[in-house]
């Protein structure tokens, strides 16, 4: 086998924690941040700059199998794709490339290597592609953070879809879940709002700044006085104008961009209104803050005292009569910070919209395609305080690690059962009890969740006290004695104590009556589209089809309940894992090697407890004594029948048919000549420690590469003869 030891912790002799961590911090010491385990990627975080990616790097990579270089990314991303073309083991298939790894290990990274790599790889230089490679800085220049974690963490989830026809990619599609957009109006100690306030701010020119109502970053109450150092606003304004241009490049078109930064402009002000109340006892904003109000109001396109009345007081109709509230000072903030957050996730949602019109040129699904799938959620999260958000990501999270054991572990365990091989049971820390905590009906947390918050007098204590009594004594819950409403799951990764403080609101995030007919009348189209839900995911409204759509909108908003964040999460999720179950998935587990983002240095503890949770050790043992390639005899036959020496041996079907006998003997009769050719095509290999079940074969995953070795040694040799014959033949 062409491996190099180490290179591929399946060869490790030894196996136990010490000599793994042992193998891995020697590979990291001398920056080999990636390592096989089998088939499986690990990635070390280096955060440092390596000189790994470079354009002879890439071409390298291009055409070799796993085994010849040592490991990488790019190996992984031109396996992928071999595989989509049907040019490994089996036919054309989709492909997904799952990469997990908590906060910070270093997945949107790798997500941008494997598309920059996979663009390469289709070799073409068209347009599409140049759009596909500025759909991340896009992104993440509007969908990530600094948080205490990580300084360019994702608060968003994403799954990249590229469809490709011919070997050549023909559209891609963002699949995005569950923006945090409560960072808008609120970061914690050490963390920062959405990276685009502060580009925007420092890039955008002085003309520019005066025509968007913009004035200096320290006012902003919603960024916080957080501003920075000046490499960091030199930084900024470079990132500002690669977005700009990223913008242009994917097609979106001026006046989107213009509205779009006015939106946002108007965000900052709104943040800054404050509010006292008048003789009548009705709030209103202060007189420091009336700039602010009149500033945002121009900046949404609205009228100054309709945006008041949003913010004062709510209005809600009832058997056809219309009831007005007024706010509590509370209630009017949170009116306001309510309008942000929904502003801005509209905002981030009409961009990954608008990318996927852009990205999807006449494209036609029901012609025959293949994709590759690249997901890149949020990774797992423990804060010294952690919300609904933070138990939205962790139980994706989950799913994923499920998705991984069930893979890994489960399936493959299985098959070795059912197919009669020889098997030692190799145990792994099955987290299904967790996923069942949260998801199961009616009592899981997502259920009981959406009951209570289908109560308006519901409170997030009542909440708490649901779990604490379901899940008393669950192994996977624990009760919290605290005056907060608290609770805390036992993750796969760890104890997570969350604070269920805002869970109801933030899970029923319903939006005033008020505030969306204000926005929909707003005379800056791109936010008057924005609210129109119905319609909101498709491109650009006309004028005169608004009146007509409000009315629509607001009949449609008064009638209907809508589904909870927490439901549409759920439901988004298992949408996502039907999508991966029915691909063939390639696995990147990425490994945060300190906490304190430093680069040449690994804390074994912080790596070790990763190695743990993660199931690295039994991931190891299931590689080295496992098969991780079980193509049925049929499958192997077709695709391996051009090593066949002696084109009589029986292969198909039609042969064992003309057979007298009953179906099931012919089917059997089959099954049998079909495995009788495969043995005489693997006999002549020199394949080892295969083995043979009853329907399939059993291989490690360095034999197809081997094989595919075999058929190019067969494909030179023909044209070697070929060029003799010619020859002879002159
Ligand atoms: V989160 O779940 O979105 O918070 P990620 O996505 O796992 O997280 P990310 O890819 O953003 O982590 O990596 C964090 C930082 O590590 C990056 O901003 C880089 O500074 C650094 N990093 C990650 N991978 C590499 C690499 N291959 N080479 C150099 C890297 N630096
Ligand atoms: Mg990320």
């Amino acid at each position: 086998m062409a491996v190099r030891t180490q290179e591929d912790l399946a060869t490790l002799s030894e196996l136990d924690e010490k000599s793994l961590l042992e193998s891995l911090s020697n590979r990291f010491q001398q920056n080999h941040i990636y390592t096989y385990i089998g088939d499986i990627l690990v990635a070390i975080n280096p955060f440092k700059y390596l000189p790994l990616y470079e354009k002879t790097v890439s071409e390298k990579y291009k055409c070799h199998e796993k085994g010849d270089l040592p490991p990488h990314i790019f190996a992984v991303a031109n396996r992928a794709y071999q595989s989509m073309l049907g040019r490994l083991a089996t036919g054309p298939r989709n492909q997904c490339i799952v990469i997990s790894g908590e906060s910070g290990a270093g997945k949107t990274e790798s997500t941008k290597l494997l598309l920059r790599q996979i663009m390469e790889l289709c070799k073409a230089n068209s347009q599409l592609e140049q759009q596909i490679l500025q759909v991340n800085p896009l992104l993440e220049a509007f969908g990530n953070a600094q948080t205490v974690m990580n300084d360019n963490s994702s608060r968003f989830g994403k799954y990249i879809q590229l469809r490709f026809q011919n070997s050549s990619v023909k559209s891609a599609k963002i699949n995005e879940y569950l923006l945090e957009k409560s960072r808008v109006v609120h970061q914690d100690e050490g963390e920062r709002n959405f990276h685009i306030f502060y580009c925007m701010l420092a890039g955008i020119s002085a003309e520019d700044k005066e025509m968007y109502g913009l004035l200096d970053p320290d006012v902003y109450r919603y960024i916080n006085g957080k501003y920075g150092s000046p490499e960091m606003v030199n930084k900024w304004s470079t990132k500002y104008n690669e977005v700009c241009n990223a913008m242009d490049m994917v097609g979106f078109e001026e006046q989107e961009q213009v509205d779009m930064k006015t939106i946002l402009a108007g965000i900052l002000s709104l943040g800054n209104i404050k509010f006292e109340p008048q003789e009548t006892g009705i709030l209103k904003a202060t007189e420091q803050s009336n700039g602010w109000l009149k500033a945002a109001a121009g900046q949404f396109g609205v009228q100054e005292e309709e945006l008041v009345k949003c913010l004062v007081c709510t209005t809600s109709v009832t058997r056809g009569e219309s009831i007005k509230r007024n706010h509590s000072q509370q209630q009017a903030e949170d009116a306001r910070d309510s309008i942000a957050k929904v502003a801005y996730g509209r905002v981030f949602g009409w961009i990954v919209s608008k990318i996927n019109e852009l990205l999807a040129p006449n494209v036609d699904l029901n012609e025959e395609h293949q994709e590759i799938g690249i997901l890149d959620i949020f990774g797992f999260e423990n804060f010294a305080v952690n919300r609904y958000e933070q138990l939205c990501i962790n139980l994706a999270n989950e799913q994923l690690q499920y998705f991984f054991n069930h893979h890994i572990f489960l399936m493959e365990q299985k098959e070795y059962k059912e197919e009669g091989i020889t098997w030692e049971t190799i145990t792994f820390k099955d987290n299904k009890p967790i996923l069942d905590l949260f998801l199961a009906k009616p009592f899981g947390i997502f259920s009981l969740l959406d009951e209570q918050s289908a109560f308006p007098k519901a409170t997030d204590t009542n909440f708490v006290d649901k779990l604490n009594s379901n899940f008393k004594g669950k192994p996977h819950f624990e009760i919290v004695r605290s005056h907060n409403p608290m609770f805390t799951v036992v993750h796969y990764a760890g104890k997570v104590q969350y604070n269920a403080s805002g869970f109801l609101e933030k899970n029923r995030d319903t939006i005033p009556a008020n505030i969306r007919g204000l926005f929909i009348n707003s005379v800056t189209p791109l936010l008057s589209v924005l609210f129109a839900a119905t319609i909101s995911r498709t491109g650009t409204l006309m004028p005169q089809h608004r009146a007509k759509l409000s009315q629509a909108v607001e009949d449609n908003f008064n009638s209907t309940r809508k589904q909870s964040v927490g439901a549409q999460f759920k439901h988004s999720l298992a949408v996502l894992m039907e999508k991966m179950f029915a691909a063939n998935p390639h696995f990147i587990r990425c490994i945060k090697p300190n906490a304190s983002k430093q680069p040449d240095l690994l804390d074994s503890k912080v790596v070790m407890d990763q190695l743990r949770y993660n199931g690295l050790l039994e991931t190891i043992r299931i590689r080295r004594d496992g098969f991780s390639w079980r193509p049925s005899f049929e499958e192997f036959a077709q695709r391996y029948r051009i090593l066949l020496i002696k084109p009589d041996i029986p292969l198909n079907k039609e042969r064992s048919q003309k057979v007298n006998s009953t179906p099931d003997t012919v089917l059997e009769t089959d099954l049998q000549g079909i495995m009788q050719s495969c043995l005489c095509i693997l006999n002549n290999t020199d394949l080892k420690d295969w083995k043979c079940g009853s329907t399939r074969f059993f291989f490690k995953y360095w034999h197809q590469e081997q094989l595919a070795k075999c058929i190019d040694r067969l494909g030179k040799a023909a044209t070697v003869i070929q060029k003799m014959y010619r020859g002879f033949c002159c």
